[in-house]
């Protein structure tokens, strides 16, 4: 179970889930600082004022990844500490710029390389009550734009990676659709005005850094995308087959394809959805034919696994998952995998293994798992003690790291690099503090933090597996004939 040498991996986080210190350093207020204040509340009576504190504690938080082994370590910019009020006529705030200086610099001190991301759903207020956010398509795409040339410009000389945004499907649908995460809207249209927001803003950002950047920093840019792998829920019924392609395409495809393909939306989207899917003008297409090629990644974030079920009814105009059932058992009762400990997460590593061909057949780019992990069953109940010794962790790392073995050596996908999610617990959005990803256990009394077994387990495993099966250094490539890395097949 060898992965190549040069396989690049770490830990991420997002900034409103670990920073804290909201009000300090001329930092403006997010949509989540307002989501997380609302009464009755909508984040289990849980904010990210304090968080982990990771603002005042980064250095001990970078001995920590040290101590791990981590080579990489992917970390989110908020937008309100660089541009308090977000837009582009607003005044930059340097000593945001400065925290990030001293970030990024205790980091390449490591000999850690950090991987940014440059949004990660903490939209400036600013921008959201001056123009509804993402909702305005012209003003946010130039707003991000400018955002997006700030960071490379005033960090592009040490950051080599970057990611422009994380999960647009979340943004999009959790944002504007469910209203489970901020701001907390409830609409059948505006998650379709969105998505198309954030894959212009996307493009923007990478043509800005080609044309003003790559060539002096050479550096990488992608986007990070979320969709669970689907299986039919009955596997002898072609319904349910179409049923599962249909919904990846809503959940990857929906960004996936304009993006890597400079194609329309996924046709059974259209279909659905009508002319409530905003068509790309021709100057859209142009843009994204532009850029599609110098998206020099594809960033899966990936957990887990359902079955789809089609529905005879005709899809309900709030349906936002391409008029399926999601399960997770399937027609004969079989479990897509063992139980987390948060009920959307079961631990399914061999669709891991077949999402990666999914996607590598699509769009045919490099692939970084840019998160994968869980909370252990039980674990929101646990004392520090019993939270450390996390071997159900342990073991779904093992697995989801055996598949991405096996995806590079035997279906010859190009996989080059994997981020465990999360360093340390956080504050897990509209689940609060309850519910634990980390691989270090974090107080929430006194901010303590304990690695947990599985830190432990990462850096040996990865010791191991970069080492190559017999201990051998490798040069990344299969000794059984089939060509890896890179090579399509
Ligand atoms: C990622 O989102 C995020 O990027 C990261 O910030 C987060 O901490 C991490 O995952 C762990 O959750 O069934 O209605 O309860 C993953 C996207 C969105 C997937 C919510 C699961 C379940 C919603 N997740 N979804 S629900």
């Amino acid at each position: 179970m060898s992965l190549p040498t040069d396989f690049e991996w770490g830990f991420a986080t997002a900034a409103y889930q670990i920073e804290g210190a909201v009000a300090e350093g001329g930092r403006g207020p997010s949509i989540w600082d307002t989501f997380c204040h609302l009464e009755p509340s909508k984040t289990k009576g849980d904010n990210g004022d304090v968080a982990c504190d990771h603002y005042h504690r980064y250095k001990e938080d970078f001995g920590l990844l040290s101590s791990y082994g981590a080579k990489a370590y992917r970390f989110s910019i908020a937008w309100s500490r660089i541009i308090p009020l977000g837009g582009r006529n607003d005044p930059v705030n340097e000593e945001g710029i400065e925290f990030y200086n001293n970030l990024i610099d205790s980091l390449l001190e490591r000999g850690i390389t950090p991987w940014v991301t440059l949004h990660h759903w903490d939209l400036p207020q600013g921008l959201h009550d001056r123009y509804g956010g993402w909702l305005n398509l012209e003003e946010i795409q130039l707003d991000f734009e400018h955002f997006a040339r700030i960071c490379f410009s005033r960090f592009g000389d040490r950051v080599r990676r970057w990611i422009t945004l994380n999960e647009p499907f979340i943004i999009a649908i959790y944002g504007y659709a469910t209203g489970g995460n901020a701001p907390g809207h409830v609409s059948n249209t505006e998650p379709w005005t969105v998505g198309k927001s954030l894959i212009l803003s996307h493009a923007r950002a990478v043509s800005v850094y080609e044309r003003e950047f790559r060539a002096t920093q050479k550096g990488q840019i992608g986007i990070s995308l979320n969709g669970d792998f689907y299986e039919p829920w009955d596997e002898n019924d072609d319904r349910d087959k179409a049923a599962a392609q249909r919904r990846m395409e809503f959940h990857v495809g929906w960004f996936g394809d304009p993006i890597y393909l400079a194609q329309d939306y996924p046709k059974a989207m259209r279909a659905q959805l009508g002319s409530r899917l905003p068509e790309f003008t021709d100057a859209e297409f142009a843009l994204l034919r532009e850029t599609k090629d110098l998206v020099d990644f594809y960033g899966q974030n990936y957990y887990t696994a359902q079955y789809a079920r089609h529905r005879e009814e005709p899809a309900h105009l709030n349906d936002y998952l391409g008029n399926v059932t999601e399960t997770q058992t399937n027609k004969q009762g079989v479990s897509i995998g063992a139980e987390s400990g948060i009920h959307w997460l079961r631990s399914s590593p061999p669709q891991f293994r077949k999402f990666f061909s999914w996607i590598y057949a699509r769009y045919g780019r490099a692939i970084y798992v840019t998160e994968n992990g869980c909370p252990c069953p039980g674990e929101d109940k646990m004392t520090k003690e019993e939270s450390v010794n996390d071997q159900y962790r342990i073991d779904y790392f093992e697995a989801h790291l055996d598949a991405i073995s096996q995806a590079v050596k035997e279906d010859g996908v190009d996989i080059k690099g994997y981020f465990a999610w999360s360093l340390f617990d956080n504050m897990e959005w509209s689940d609060g503090y309850g519910v634990r990803f980390g691989v270090t256990y974090t107080d929430y009394e006194t901010l303590e933090r304990t690695p947990k077994r599985s830190a432990t387990f990462l850096k040996e495993t990865f010791k191991t597996r970069l080492a190559g099966v017999n201990g051998h250094e490798t040069n990344g490539h299969a000794t059984n004939g089939h060509k890896v890395n890179g090579t399509k097949v």
